[in-house]
């Protein structure tokens, strides 16, 4: 399978963007350059490069020996824990592909990404954040019965231990390394339609981003990440997050999660240089650092992306925690811009940066995709060395996400500024940003809609001070229904086995819905209403 026009191809070959190298090679180059330098710390645990490496080596082998080869999904769900590296490196070593699911995702989802990828094992911890996820694997697998095994990191319970990988693998022989141009992983999408969109992300393309991310931000081997957002997400993961830590030999420190009463702490003992975060987390650093007191003074850069910071904000981060800020605007489909070190603060405060390569194509269009003036505002759509052609099996869809040129619309409304720097100024794909958690109106209407009292739904975003966006589900009852209480339809798309985070935050019934020209729900309308 290619993933790009071999003629694209070939130019980000010779331009040096793809350079033929796998993902987990950086591992494997730091081990042997500086075995004894350390590459993650978890808690008390701190791992060596040269034990990731061995590790992940082990882990590649342990999944070969297991019957789980090359081109062979597996469904990725751990948390902030020094295994998800070893498992993530250990999967791409064997050419085996993660699908990289949230510790936040529930039955619904990773039924889902289960049975859609035809995966041959589910990776679990045993517990996080007070939940079970051996017990959430046990629905999975009842859902999807093909799902080869469950594999746990922590105490099993009556699934595969993480530890009968290892002994398959001890000694065994690694398999061989992938080719650059394969499918590394599948990242999730946003999404906007009623089920998420896996998204293949090639070692090339994946590893020019996380290269180049890691030069923009001046990373090298003094620099110490916090991860702080949970690692499968595509920040934390690449922008330039863990991977481009790495690669510049640094040290990733992980937070079992992203609290100010965790975090701090973790700056100051650990002596963290950097960290990402989304803009409610940041702000809530800020009001928390003067009394939690913590010494910040390693800090040196924080990158927040995921939703839009307000310049007001913007304003109060840098001074609040002592460091430089750097807005990131980035999508699991590809294109990532950042603001520079040297952009004057204005630019700083009031854009969300540029894009990473010079062949980053971008294009701001109107709704008939006619080139908007310069400085107009407009869909974005771009086009480039790391942005997908496609997402994986899902011709329909492809067609209405791509351009017939290959350009992905974003559904981000942008206008750009005579220094190539981006403004996010709206969105026009049906999604609610709940703080940098993305929610697709349709997989929670579609939910809803099965409810035996609703005739019909829609959910849209409602302004909130802390996360920016909140979701409102707006109901139509069915003629003689009784009116059930919003928790109860709260708790019914609980049932429905997806993630909290997608449980609409207020219900409101309704007896019609605003209408566009053309009699179609208008969610714009329906957004007023709700202010
Ligand atoms: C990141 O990736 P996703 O895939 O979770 O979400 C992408 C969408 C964008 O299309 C945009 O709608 C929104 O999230 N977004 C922002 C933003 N950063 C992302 N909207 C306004 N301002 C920003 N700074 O969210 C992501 C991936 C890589 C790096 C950073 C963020």
């Amino acid at each position: 399978m290619t993933y790009w026009p071999d003629e694209f191809a070939d130019r980000y070959r010779a331009a040096g963007y793809w350079t033929g190298e796998p993902l987990d090679a950086m591992v494997r180059r730091h081990a042997a350059a500086h075995p004894d330098r350390v590459a993650v710390t978890d808690g008390d645990r701190h791992w060596s490069y040269a034990e990731l490496d061995r590790r992940a080596d082990t882990l590649a082998a342990g999944l070969h020996a297991r019957g789980i080869r090359r081109g062979d999904r597996i469904v990725l769900q751990l948390p902030n824990t020094a295994e998800f590296f070893e498992v993530f490196f250990g999967a791409l070593r064997a050419g085996v592909v993660p699908v990289m699911a949230l510790p936040a995702h529930r039955r619904a989802e990773l039924s889902y990404f289960c049975g859609f990828a035809g995966a041959r094992a589910l990776f679990v911890p045993d517990r996080h954040a007070g939940f079970d996820h051996r017990a959430l694997a046990a629905e999975v697998l009842a859902e999807v019965p093909g799902l080869g095994e469950v594999v746990v990191v922590g105490d099993a319970g009556p699934w595969t231990p993480v530890d009968a990988l290892r002994a398959a693998g001890a000694g065994a022989p690694v398999p061989e390394p992938p080719a650059a141009s394969d499918l590394a992983f599948l990242q999730l999408s946003g999404g906007s339609t009623g089920l998420p969109k896996l998204i293949p992300r090639t070692h090339d393309d994946y590893l020019y981003s996380v290269r180049e991310s890691a030069r923009i931000c001046g990373l090298g081997p003094d620099s110490v990440y916090l991860c702080a957002l949970p690692a499968a997400h595509n920040f934390p993961l690449s922008s330039p997050g863990t991977l481009g830590t790495f690669w510049a030999g640094g040290r990733v420190v992980l937070a079992p999660d992203p609290s100010p009463g965790t975090a701090l702490p973790l700056i100051e003992r650990e002596r963290v240089t950097l960290t990402g975060l989304v803009p409610p987390l940041a702000l809530a650093w800020a009001d928390a650092a003067p009394g939690l007191g913590a010494d910040l003074s390693s800090l040196r850069l924080l990158q927040v992306g995921g939703a839009k910071l307000s310049e007001e904000a913007a304003r109060r981060l840098g001074p609040a925690l002592g460091c430089r800020l750097q807005q990131v605007f980035g999508m699991a489909e590809g294109l990532v811009n950042y603001t520079r070190p040297d952009d004057p603060e204005p630019t700083v405060l009031t854009t969300q940066g540029r894009p990473i390569s010079p062949d980053d194509e971008v294009r701001i269009v109107d709704d008939e995709d006619l080139d908007v003036p310069d400085g107009g505002t407009g869909h974005l759509l771009t086009r480039g060395p790391y942005t997908i052609r496609g997402y994986w099996n899902a011709p329909e869809h492809n067609a209405r996400a791509f351009t017939a040129d290959g350009f992905y619309r974003t559904g981000d409304i942008v206008r750009r500024t005579p220094t190539g720097h981006l403004v996010v100024e709206g969105r026009a794909k049906d999604q609610i940003n709940r703080g940098g958690e993305k929610v697709a109106a349709e997989e929670v209407e579609n939910v809803l809609l099965a409810h035996p009292a609703v005739h019909d739904v829609a959910v849209v975003a409602t302004p909130d001070d802390y996360l920016g966006e909140r979701s409102c589900a707006y109901v139509i009852l069915r003629p003689g229904a009784e009116r059930p209480r919003p928790v109860q339809l709260k708790a019914f798309v609980r049932a429905a086995g997806l993630a909290d985070y997608k449980v609409p935050d207020r219900v409101e019934f309704v007896t019609a819905f605003p209408q566009t020209g053309i009699g179609k729900v208008s969610k714009k309308d329906l957004r007023a209403v709700a202010d």
